[in-house]
């Protein structure tokens, strides 16, 4: 390690006085003019952990569903997962360290993670469509570049498109090709196999209307359409040209505004859907015939995709151990579908999708979702040899469900949540199964639900066991919504501190909007009052603005996952 140049270049790169960041469940975020020594620093920290895992490591400069002024930073495990817990702390820490103590905190990680200085190093760089991300991202390249890594800056990407690279350069190309081209030619020709066998062929099937966010997803998708337009023909909304990111439109807008974005026209019963800022989110949506608006989100994406996965397996006569992941934000309906009509069995995780990620992996099919759109489908290599040879050997009719397994697979992003992956699948299974969007919005009716947030002086009081569903502390806080939550039919409320804004979250389900309100009402009053709230009481009646952008932040007061000390 060169600590002369370390701190020279570091200098260049100076912390802002007194700035606290910490790295939360999607890496660092905040004002984009707060990070610079932060992106210098994730170089610096990509080179080691490059050196310490002798793999490639991903850097991505993303904000995601952030307003447009905000950025942020997250490093890319080895198979294109998260960074490793461990790591995580390692990243708060050297993000925090002052100007004079940079040597002994990059010293001491290296000890302590055992990394060899002399390993060669590579990490990928990949950004999104933020003015700020270009000059952001040369900053991870000067600090790659002064602890003698190599690096490869793919420029703009998707933030599931950078975790698809370095998944495909640490699996030999196994994966698949680790450039753009060979990400739209992989999910393309599995995409146009699929649906070449659909029966149904009709303009209904093959024409969707896109929400892109005025994000990277447009230009993306752009790219990418005339690759699969064989099998479904995009039409692209808030592609960036005139709109802000994120502003009025994304998969986050329309999820928490349960409303349209701006600047796309629905007749009744268009497929529609959103991508968020990154486009590693989708959420679908369409107008009936008499103009009300349905949501389709993450749970009943996880629906479609795990139930049809199930049928074809039943088709191969393959009895392989499937299950769908999901947080406790998930419809109470979606899990008694997939539970009792489905019977496909579901686990509950944390909020975060390393956790669901984490859970996924220990089937031979797992499928996750977040409610939000967060989510793919994970197969074990075991899996995918046996359905590969399925696929030649089997007779017709089981073979060209293996055939259409093989497809999907190669159709999903093993890597991460992935929009325009999990579009493709989507479109896929929707044409293969002739299904329109208000036959699958049908499959089973959400239970009306509300979500709202509690100011209090600190959010750590409240504690959590049971994936969330329960609070520990403060003390009487769970009886109080046990009483609550016993006043309404097919009820459910839980409460737990955001991990990306300083409020605590409430969430409560029941057979009648009215009674999730009310429930959701009162139980933020039980958090007010028991956990130490501050600033308004919550008042009855909820206000649209209940979820506005979500800034990124693990632990303390502020806007953003930073404060300042004085
Ligand atoms: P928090 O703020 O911890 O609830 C939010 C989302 C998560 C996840 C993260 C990361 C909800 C209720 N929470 O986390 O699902 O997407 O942001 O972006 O949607
Ligand atoms: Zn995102």
């Amino acid at each position: 390690m060169d600590l002369g140049a370390i701190t020279k270049y570091s200098a260049l790169h100076a912390k802002p006085n007194g700035l606290i960041l910490q790295y939360g469940t999607a890496g660092f975020r905040t004002k984009a003019e707060h990070l610079d020594h932060v992106m210098f620093r994730m170089g610096l920290l990509a080179v080691l952990r490059s050196k310490q895992t002798k793999s490639t490591i991903g850097v991505m400069v993303t904000a995601s569903h952030n307003p447009e002024e905000d950025n942020g930073v997250k490093l890319v495990d080895p198979l294109g997962e998260m960074l490793a817990p461990s790591w995580e702390e390692h990243a708060t820490c050297l993000a925090n360290a002052e100007e004079q103590d940079m040597q002994r905190v990059l010293i001491d990680i290296s000890e302590k993670e055992a990394v060899n200085l002399q390993q060669d190093a590579f990490v990928v760089i990949g950004r999104d469509t933020r003015p700020s991300s270009e000059k952001l991202s040369q900053s991870v390249i000067d600090g790659v570049t002064v602890l003698g890594g190599q690096f490869h800056d793919y420029g703009l990407l998707t933030t599931p498109q950078l975790h698809y690279m370095v998944y495909c350069r640490n699996t030999g190309g196994r994966y698949g090709k680790a450039t753009i081209e060979g990400y739209y030619q992989k999910l393309s020709k599995a995409f146009v196999e699929l649906t070449k066998q659909a029966s149904c062929s009709g303009d209904e099937y093959r024409s969707l209307k896109v929400d892109c966010a005025n994000g990277i997803g447009a230009l993306k998708l752009r790219e990418m359409e005339h690759y699969f337009s064989q099998g479904l023909s995009v039409q692209l909304f808030n592609d960036g040209s005139k709109g802000k990111l994120n502003h009025l439109c994304g998969a986050d807008f329309v999820k928490s505004h349960q409303k349209p974005p701006q600047g796309m026209e629905i007749k009744s019963n268009e497929r529609c859907c959103s991508f968020d800022g990154d486009a590693d989110r989708i959420v679908y949506y369409y107008h009936d015939a008499d103009g009300h608006f349905h949501l389709i989100d993450g749970d009943k994406i996880a629906t479609l995709i795990s139930s049809f996965l199930k049928e074809l397996l039943v088709e191969i006569g393959e009895s392989l151990n499937i299950g769908v992941v999901q947080t406790a934000y998930a419809n109470g309906s979606s899990t008694r579908y997939l539970e009792e009509v489905m019977k496909v069995p579901v686990y509950c995780t944390k909020t975060g999708v390393k956790h669901l990620h984490h859970k996924a992996q220990e089937f031979d099919i797992g499928v996750y979702f977040e409610a939000n759109g967060h989510g793919t489908a994970l197969f074990s290599t075991a899996v995918e040899m046996k359905i590969k040879q399925s696929a030649e050997q089997l007779e017709d009719k089981k073979r060209k469900a293996a055939k259409m397994l093989e497809n999907i697979i190669d159709l999903f992003n093993q890597a991460a949540g992935d929009a325009i992956s999990d579009m493709l699948v989507i479109e896929a299974i929707l044409a293969l199964k002739g299904l329109t969007v208000q036959q699958w919005d049908a499959l089973y009716t959400d239970l009306p639900n509300r979500q709202l947030k509690v100011q209090v002086a600190d959010r750590r009081v409240i504690t959590t066991t049971n994936a969330e569903r329960q609070a520990v502390t403060p003390p009487g806080l769970q009886e109080a919504i046990n009483d609550l939550v016993k006043k309404y039919k097919l009820s459910r409320a839980f409460v737990r501190p955001s991990g990306t804004e300083d409020v605590v979250r409430v969430y409560a389900e029941a057979d009648s909007q009215e009674s999730a309100d009310h429930l959701a009402h009162e139980v933020s009053l039980a958090v007010f009052q028991l956990a130490g709230g501050i600033g308004e009481r919550p008042q009855p009646g909820y206000k649209a603005a209940e979820t506005t952008h979500n800034i990124n932040n693990a632990f303390g007061p502020g806007t953003a996952n930073e404060h300042t000390v004085p």
